[in-house]
């Protein structure tokens, strides 16, 4: 790939970019980077020479344009390679942020001999100089995309170095695996058995466990990142659009007495607790002759399918809808809460609405969307749902499809490993499936990695980071 070669093969140029964000602001910053940095920023500069400041010092000066006249007065502050964020010499330029200052920068920089930066370039060569792991480099992108408590938490821990501390943990115990087996292999004339091979499977099996855990919270680690969709399904004129809009604290669904106003899904979020939910409001569920409205039931039912959590509607003054129920029991991963509306109407649920329940495994509440009674024991219940999945090592969660593939992949070649040493297996083929197990591990951390891998990843990144 041509362009994974230029990016590869560019470590050598000065790169420059606007961090902050695209439009005026009070203050804009450029940061310079690369080999030729200081000198580069000194020849559009005028104040004390940057080449010879020491390193994590501030300097107030005038920037200079393309012309060699006054632009801007700014703050340059110098970090010296190695330490900086990339690993080498940078220098960060505080400019009053008008658009058009910050141009002008960049082209008396690209003048100077800079190149523009490419998105996520800063971070990939922090990558490249060993300053960050791949899962860290993947919790910066994480970190500014974040936008709930829980999100951040998660990609601050992993920045952290918790999920990198994690993978080399399983690296070391996998290390040891393959220790003890190939020792076996060694001595096996001698019939020398350094460790039983019940121990082995032992640690086999908790490699597993711990791999397959992992794998596992992506689900929740992605619903947490992007957002958790929780589907509100339930018969027309349960009062579904009603809620959504009694949850997000806007007319965002258009509410009516008219059965079948909703045809299309309505989406909208709202950060309850620590959490960004994402609401699905839903075509009522009826028997209709029209075909739109079919198409948006078929919707309704794929919009349950995918949530985490199910909050089935149901009219507290009616039998509970024998179509709601059927969709809500098809989803059995999901998390189902039975939201009795129209509380204000009555004192005691419709029968049925407790057994269905039941039979649904699902939390019930009653509410009034109208009145909003109801809707803060439902706020709490919808927290409750989460929590009860992140237990207390929310840390541990894999937030990213890439990772959650290669620890699949670890988990496939560990249960060889077992299968191979409850039947016996010849040692070399264990050690093989092992020596997997690592290579996926160092494929999560970017121990081993491809340009077309790296040219994925840091693409997605914002220019300037
Ligand atoms: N009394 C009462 N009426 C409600 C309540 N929630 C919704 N409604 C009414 O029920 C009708 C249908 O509401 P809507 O939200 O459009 O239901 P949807 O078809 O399930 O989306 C409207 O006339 C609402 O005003 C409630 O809690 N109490
Ligand atoms: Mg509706």
């Amino acid at each position: 790939m041509a362009e994974t070669e230029k990016l590869t093969n560019n470590t050598a140029d000065t790169i420059c970019a606007i961090s902050t964000p695209h439009g005026t602001g009070g203050i804009a910053v450029a940061r310079i980077c690369g080999p030729d940095a200081l000198r580069l920023t000194d020849s559009i500069w005028k104040g004390c020479s940057l080449a010879s400041a020491q390193s994590h010092s501030a300097h107030l000066g005038t920037i200079l344009d393309s012309n060699g006249m006054p632009l801007d007065q700014g703050v340059a502050t110098v970090f010296r390679a190695p330490r900086s964020y990339t690993g080498e010499d940078t220098v960060e330029l505080s400019v009053h942020g008008s658009i058009w200052i910050q141009r002008e920068l960049l082209t008396s920089l690209c003048n100077a001999g800079c190149r523009l930066a490419e998105p996520g370039e800063f971070t990939r060569r922090a990558f490249m100089n060993g300053r960050l792991d791949l899962t860290e480099a993947e919790a910066v992108a994480d970190m500014i995309a974040s936008s709930s408590r829980a999100a951040h938490r998660v990609a601050i821990n992993h920045l952290r170095g918790g999920f990198s501390k994690r993978l080399d943990d399983l690296r070391d115990q996998l290390l040891q695996l393959a220790s003890l087996v190939e020792l076996e292999l060694d001595f096996s004339e001698e019939e020398v058995e350094f460790a039983s091979r019940t121990q082995l499977r032992q640690l086999a099996t908790e490699l597993h466990a711990e791999l397959t855990r992992l794998c596992r919270s992506f689900r929740t680690g992605a619903a947490i990142k992007q957002g958790i969709p929780v589907a509100i399904i339930g018969a027309t004129n349960a009062g579904k659009s009603s809620l959504l809009n009694a949850l997000v604290g806007d007319q965002r669904a258009i509410v009516s007495d008219i059965h079948g106003t909703t045809r299309d899904i309505v989406e909208d979020s709202a950060e309850i607790g620590d959490y960004l939910f994402r609401f699905l409001d839903t075509a009522g569920l009826r028997h209709t002759e029209d075909t739109i409205e079919q198409i948006g039931i078929e919707r309704s039912r794929d919009a349950a399918r995918r949530a985490r959590i199910i909050m089935l509607v149901c009219d507290s003054t009616a039998l509970p809808d024998a179509q709601a129920l059927e969709i809500a029991s098809e989803c059995s991963d999901a998390h189902i809460i039975l939201v009795a509306n129209k509380c204000d109407l009555t004192e005691s649920a419709a029968p049925g609405l407790s057994d269905a329940a039941i039979r649904l495994g699902a939390t019930q509440v009653k509410i009034s969307a109208k009145t909003g009674s109801g809707i803060e024991q439902l706020r709490q219940l919808l927290v409750e749902a989460v929590d009860s999945e992140t237990s207390s090592d929310a840390e541990l969660l894999v937030t990213n499809a890439r990772q959650a593939q290669a620890l699949s992949d670890a988990a496939d070649s560990t249960s060889r490993v077992i299968n191979g040493l409850e039947s016996g297996l010849s040692g070399d083929f264990i050690a093989q499936d092992i020596r997997q197990t690592i290579h996926a591990l160092n494929e999560v951390s970017g121990t081993i990695t491809t340009p077309d891998i790296l040219q994925n990843i840091f693409t997605r990144f914002c220019i300037g980071k």
